[in-house]
């Protein structure tokens, strides 16, 4: 007898996951299937599961496809099982395409195509539809996002977007999306939900025709150009009954969440300076080098940098001073703010053409606290205090490359689960664009001292 095995959440049953079991049964005479644990889903860093185990387990045996349901609950018992069971073929969906060729050492491993356009819970009506997602751009970090999306539970990527088709074409075939669009509206009309990864300059645009047709949008950093832009599409956001989302990824990420707390909590004491460093030498080639308008560090960089220095500080200072070394182009290879708040001081500093150490250093009255590059992602942080054998140290959960959590707290909050909005607020977002918006000004008057390196 020829034994299958197939392993999976099966959250929100969905016909991709029927077509998957149903061609796995094919493959053999008995079909195997693993259903995860809640607990195993989060320490491989699955997000936003939404049904329990039982129910997951019911709608597998309800397909009828199973000859034998087992539950996985831990790191390494694939080999196990297959080993156990005597099972010859391993199956699992082509978004996993490499990731289980180790198993080949024990059976043959088969990868089969996913099902790209799923909608119904074919089972049962869910209460929670499968939100269907479209990207527009097809840049660096859209690939990123695809590949951390399929651990977030209740979000399916279904087409792209690039005003040329070409390029939406390319990466559609690639990353196996149902559609791609050349055609801004019929992409719309295709989608519920939308990322917006494109040039900088075009977020606003594209995220205010996105809210006006009433989807739910995740755009990348920086939201907009200018304060007023971000506050009204926070508004119409409003009014349309959207979620309007910017993606910078720290924000969302447990640890940075946890530094945050801790040192709002006192044990520093009073916080009186935020120094936030981020840089990193960029091909001369790249896009935030050549581009004279949008390029520089600040631009790319400086939401990281900004992020912990209005969660502690508040978003209303005294005053800003930008001071910066520039390209010949114009572009900035290295930024420096400095920001004065009624208390406290903050600095941030963004580099691409000039390396620093990249760490954030939050100063208080009784400690600090150090976060070593990279921070903006947390795995760790220390307390200090003056007594130097006094050490706190943390290293708290971090998955993936981080984008998974922003995306399942999109999800989570279009699902209507508002609380966790304090991740990173409206009014620290619209304060981010006022940086960028005087920023840009300065840049263009050169009233700062800007020298040519
Ligand atoms: N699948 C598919 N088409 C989709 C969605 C999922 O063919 N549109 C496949 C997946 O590739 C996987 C199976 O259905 O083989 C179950 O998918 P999930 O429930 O998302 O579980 P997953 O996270 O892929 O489980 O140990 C767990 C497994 O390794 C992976």
């Amino acid at each position: 007898m020829k034994k299958v095995i197939t392993y999976g959440t099966f959250d929100l049953f969905h016909e991709g996951h029927y077509n998957l079991l149903k061609r796995a049964k094919e493959l053999g005479d008995y079909l195997i299937v693993g259903v995860t644990t809640e607990h195993y889903d989060l320490q491989r860093g699955k997000l936003n599961v939404i049904d329990p185990l039982l129910k997951r387990i019911d709608n597998v045996k309800n397909s009828g496809l199973a000859d034998e349901i087992i539950i996985e609950d831990h790191e390494g018992q694939k080999q196990e099982d297959i080993q156990k069971m005597g099972v010859s073929i391993f199956v699992e969906g082509s978004d996993w395409v490499g990731i289980f060729d180790y198993l080949k050492e024990y059976c043959e491993v088969v990868y089969l195509e996913r099902t790209p356009d799923i909608s119904s819970s074919i089972l049962r009506a869910s209460q929670y539809p499968i939100l269907q997602l479209g990207i527009i751009g097809t840049g660096r970090i859209a690939p990123r996002f695809l590949a951390e999306a399929k651990y977030v539970s209740g979000i399916n990527a279904r087409a792209v977007y690039n005003p040329h088709e070409i390029s939406a074409r390319k990466f559609g075939e690639k990353y196996e999306l149902e559609y791609f669009f050349g055609d801004f509206e019929e992409f719309l009309q295709h989608v519920d939900v939308v990322y917006i990864a494109s040039p900088h300059q075009t977020h606003y645009e594209y995220a205010r025709r996105c809210l006006e047709r009433g989807r739910h949008v995740l755009c990348e950093k920086p939201l907009t150009f200018t304060v007023k832009e971000a506050e009204e599409l926070y508004v119409l956001a409003e009014a349309k009954k959207t979620i309007l989302m910017e993606g910078i990824k720290t924000a969302y990420c447990p640890g940075f969440m946890q530094m945050m707390n801790i040192a709002k909590n006192g044990t520093i004491g009073e916080i009186k300076d935020v120094e936030a460093c981020f840089s990193r030498i960029t091909n001369p080639r790249l896009r935030e080098m050549v581009d004279e308008e949008y390029g520089g560090a600040f631009l790319e960089f400086g939401s990281y940098t900004l992020l912990p220095i209005f969660k502690l500080l508040g978003c209303h200072y005294e005053s800003v001073e930008f001071t910066g070394i520039s390209a010949r182009n114009g572009i900035d290879l290295y930024s420096k703010i400095h920001f004065r708040f009624k208390n406290a001081l903050a600095l941030s500093k963004t580099g691409i053409g000039v390396k620093s150490e990249g760490q954030l250093v939050i100063a208080g009255t009784k400690g600090y606290i150090l976060a070593e590059s990279p921070w903006w992602l947390t795995k760790s942080f220390v307390v200090r205090f003056e007594d130097p054998a006094k050490v706190e140290q943390y290293s708290p959960k971090f998955l993936g490359d981080g984008l998974r959590y922003e995306i399942a707290d999109f999800v989570s909050r279009i699902n209507g689960n508002e609380k966790n909005s304090y991740f990173l607020t409206k009014e620290e977002s619209i304060a981010m664009a006022g940086v960028v918006e005087r920023f840009m000004e300065s840049r263009k008057e050169k009233v700062f001292c800007w020298g040519n390196m």
